[in-house]
């Protein structure tokens, strides 16, 4: 990807603003934290404290060559095994979970399929409008030249393809890729609300319903009218108040 979300400014003018729920899971200390944090905050501290149930954090990411800009809701949950029973309260409604495991210890990469299961169980439970995805995502791959790590890339490949999900590797010390794997789940949330507009405007031709089509995106759009003078994004994205026009009036979605 060309460029990485800016951290000034505000919208442009005739950005479509999107919104979208991602959760970051997997074994305990494989670096979701890390991750989260190097994406929104644009740090990651080498010291970090074990999360206790899960921390949520906000970004918004314009999306290189597009209008379209997505406000991630972006939930770290905790890996202890202590935690996993209250994982599927923070799945529900999530568009995209981020499967972690660290490229240098082989029992989390084990324990990946488990994570993806749960997830799947817990979405084909959920009456979501947009359909989820898995992000595979190995972590701590600095620490591959230094002879740790575990699972060769081709092996993380491989699974992936059979699992027919999208892999990265990735570094929140040394920032490789992090931007990367949030701007793939950005893109997949602005995909599945189009494509949940257009079933959505289909089925009301169907019907001979006088629809507008967007009834199908019903919350996962942002009315930058209502972006609150305190509602900045973490990225420094500060909301446009743009002039209403009484085509826009119509647009509330
Ligand atoms: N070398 C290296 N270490 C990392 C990286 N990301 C995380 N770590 C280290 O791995 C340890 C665990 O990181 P966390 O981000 O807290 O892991 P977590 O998955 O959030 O852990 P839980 O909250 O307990 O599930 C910390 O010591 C981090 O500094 C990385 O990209 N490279
Ligand atoms: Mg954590």
């Amino acid at each position: 990807m060309s460029s990485s979300p800016t951290n000034s400014g505000e919208l442009p003018p005739g950005v479509q603003l999107f919104k979208g729920k991602v959760v970051v899971i997997g074994e305990y200390s494989v670096g979701k934290t890390s991750l989260s944090n190097r994406f929104v905050l644009q740090h990651a501290p080498p010291k970090t404290e074990p999360t206790i149930g899960a921390a949520f954090q906000l970004r918004t990411v314009l999306l290189p060559n597009t209008n379209n800009a997505v406000k991630l809701e972006i939930w770290d949950t905790a890996g202890s095994e202590r935690y996993r029973s209250l994982m599927p309260m923070y799945y529900r409604d999530a568009s995209v979970a981020l499967v972690c495991y660290d490229i240098c210890n082989a029992k989390t990469f084990d324990r990946v399929s488990s994570w993806i299961d749960d997830f799947r169980k817990a979405a084909d439970g959920s009456d979501a409008k947009l359909q989820p995805i898995v992000v595979l995502v190995g972590t701590k791959s600095d620490l591959a030249a230094t002879g740790k790590r575990e699972i060769p890339a081709d092996v993380a490949l491989a699974y992936a393809q059979s699992e027919n999900i999208i892999t990265f590797e990735t570094s929140a010390r040394m920032n490789e890729n992090v931007t990367e794997v949030f701007l793939a789940a950005a893109s997949h949330i602005v995909k599945e609300v189009k494509t949940c507009e257009e079933r959505a405007a289909a089925l009301a031709i169907q019907q001979g319903v006088n629809g507008n089509g967007r009834a199908g995106s019903k919350g996962y759009k942002v009315d930058l009218r209502d972006a609150g003078a305190n509602d900045t994004t973490t990225n420094g994205f500060k909301k446009r108040r743009p002039q209403q026009t009484p085509e826009e009036k119509k647009c509330v979605c």
